[in-house]
């Protein structure tokens, strides 16, 4: 069974989100940020409660990522890159240590962080998922960040026993 959000009734309002964005591929990974502010913003985040942070490549992500996540500054993190395959094993390194990092950061932490990043086989490819005809890794990504920080501050009052009501669940 598929647990059906109610999008209506979350809102990124009274959250502070942390945007962390490689500069590799930048014309595409641009995009993704453009498209995570969108989604923050027109879910009702202020534009200054998002703080956007630059690092080289989607390698160096989960450091940054950890570092806000274990800021208190921040009820999400969204981590946005492109890498794009190439002749070599690079991809792989890059591309799988950015994955678990990532993860690595959210679990150490407790913070939700994002995974927005965008891994492709080729450029058309990691085109279509950056605002293309596949749509934009970056909003969707935020859209889960605001989704899971509403489940945070919920889950949060968690007692044994006790009734809670999830209202962003239907
Ligand atoms: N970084 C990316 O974000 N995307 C890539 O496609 C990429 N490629 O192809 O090499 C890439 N490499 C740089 C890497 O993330 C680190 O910045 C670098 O290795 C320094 O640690």
């Amino acid at each position: 069974m598929q647990t059906k959000i109610d999008f209506e009734n979350i809102s990124a309002e009274d959250f502070r989100f942390a945007v962390v964005v490689a500069r590799w591929n930048s014309e595409l990974t641009s995009r993704l940020e453009a498209g995570a502010v969108d989604a923050l913003t027109r879910s009702g985040a202020a534009r200054d409660v998002i703080e956007i942070f630059r690092v080289p490549g989607a390698f160096e992500l989960p450091v940054a990522a950890m570092k806000a996540a274990e800021s208190g500054l921040f009820d999400a993190v969204i981590a946005l890159g492109v890498v794009i395959r190439g002749d070599t094993p690079h991809f792989d390194y890059v591309a799988g240590q950015a994955a678990a990092g990532i993860m690595q950061a959210s679990l150490d932490t407790g913070i939700p962080v994002m995974f927005g990043v965008v891994t492709a086989n080729t450029r058309e490819q990691a085109e279509a998922r950056c605002g293309g005809s596949v749509g934009n890794k970056g909003f969707e990504a935020a859209m889960s960040a605001i989704e899971m920080a509403n489940l945070s501050r919920e889950m949060e009052g968690l007692v044994e026993g006790e009734d809670k009501v999830f209202p962003h669940v239907v």
